[in-house]
């Protein structure tokens, strides 16, 4: 398919990045090569030149990794994509690339434990400053930001207390600063959100989750807005080596073809979920975009195209409901990780977010009780009827 077309996002998830090749095969053939032949001595020569039609090494380009990076680059309206072994070998390719001993990032409060460890202990190592703050709260950004500033990057909705940032402002905040938004897509896929579209320079993913959607590979990937942006990422991927194997790419670029379907699913069941949890006697809370109550809802309604398969709530009883309601489910496994099929349940306070220490846990809002639960594409009764069994056991 044409890049150039303007099909719509069900379309594109089902065709992007499938090109005509050799055979005229209609799904992308698995190029399981680590290297690839040059004619001669000329042609070599002009491929390392940047020049020709070819491919040199696996770690630079591979047509069947390529064919994945087109895909989401389409969906997400972007130049071009990069795919990487893990959503956080994405995350530190973009810093790697783009920050130098003294500049200064700020971050959002709630992203992936990870990513904040990234920043705080390694990127700090190497003379980066830091500061995390409540990106939901632009003021608070701008009062963040510094004359070193040279990224603002964005999870959105957050991880796990899916607090959302309002893109275009912290876009036109970046750049009367001259700095890059960078946003972490990764809770919404290109089939509910396209930061580019919004103003931002890069966005990251991790594969893992909703573009992959079946829980059995792990992979990232970055798209770049223009050549130049992409060419210094991929001049520091392929110094870094972080990249996607042939096999994995496959599997994630069949994964996509169901994408918009998934997410209409993914949104009417957590919608359903959501509501049921709003109204059950042992549950305090529930944050979900697509409830009234969430701080940002109407927000959400303006960037997102629905409000994701992503549902955080607390529970009564504190660590010990929650950890009541994670021992009695039978339908929702209890695992981390989230965006695939199947319903998971986890309690970030001890498992994704345990690495930042409690009290840095708490100042993200990550409280104790909270339970994080990815809604899959099963049948709706039967998750709000697992649900419902193991929330009447916390009075037990
Ligand atoms: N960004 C977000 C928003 C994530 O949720 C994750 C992983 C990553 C980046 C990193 O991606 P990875 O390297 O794992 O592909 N989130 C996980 C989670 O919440 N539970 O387990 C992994």
């Amino acid at each position: 398919m044409h890049s150039d077309k303007k099909y719509s996002d069900a379309t594109k998830s089902v065709h992007a990045g499938i090109t005509d090749n050799e055979h005229l095969a209609v799904v992308p053939p698995i190029y399981q090569t680590s290297t690839f032949k040059f004619h001669n001595a000329d042609h070599g020569a002009d491929l390392f030149a940047g020049k020709g039609e070819g491919y040199i090494y696996t770690r630079m380009l591979n047509p069947t990794v390529q064919a994945l990076e087109d895909a989401i680059a389409q969906l997400e309206e972007g130049h071009k994509g990069l795919a990487c072994g893990s959503g956080m070998a994405a995350i530190h390719t973009v810093f790697a690339a783009y920050l130098q001993q003294g500049d200064h990032v700020i971050c959002s409060e709630a992203v992936y434990g990870p990513t904040n460890t990234l920043l705080a202990k390694l990127f700090t190592k190497f003379g980066v400053e830091v500061s995390f703050v409540d990106t939901d709260k632009m003021e608070a950004v701008q009062q963040a930001v510094q004359p070193n500033t040279k990224i603002i990057y964005v999870e959105t909705p957050g991880n796990p207390t899916l607090a959302i940032t309002d893109l275009r402002a912290a876009a036109d905040l970046a750049h009367a600063n001259n700095a890059l938004l960078v946003v972490d897509n990764t809770f919404s896929s290109p089939a509910l959100q396209k930061p580019l579209t919004l103003g931002a320079d890069i966005v990251v993913h991790s594969l893992t989750k909703f573009l992959n959607g079946h829980a059995d590979v792990v992979g990232g990937i970055i798209i770049a807005k223009d050549e130049e942006s992409y060419k210094t990422l991929r001049g520091t991927l392929n110094l870094t080596g972080g990249i996607l194997g042939p096999m994995n790419s496959f599997l994630v670029h069949r994964g996509i073809k169901t994408l918009a379907m998934r997410m209409e699913r993914h949104c009417s069941n957590a919608q359903k979920v959501a509501e049921f949890l709003e109204q059950h006697p042992n549950v305090e809370k529930v944050i979900f975009p697509g409830l009234p109550s969430h701080p940002q809802h109407e927000l959400s309604k303006k960037q997102m195209k629905g409000p994701g398969g992503m549902i955080s709530f607390e529970v009564k009883g504190g660590v010990e409901g929650g950890k009541k309601v994670m021992d009695s489910v039978e339908l929702c496994q209890l695992a981390v990780s989230l965006g695939g099929v199947e319903t998971l349940i986890q309690h970030p306070a001890s498992m994704t977010h345990a690495i930042m220490g409690r009290e840095q846990r708490l100042e993200a809002h990550i409280t104790d009780g909270l339970v994080r639960l990815s809604v899959g594409i099963e049948d709706p009764d039967e998750i709000i009827a697992d649900l419902q069994q193991a929330l009447d056991k916390i009075d037990q």
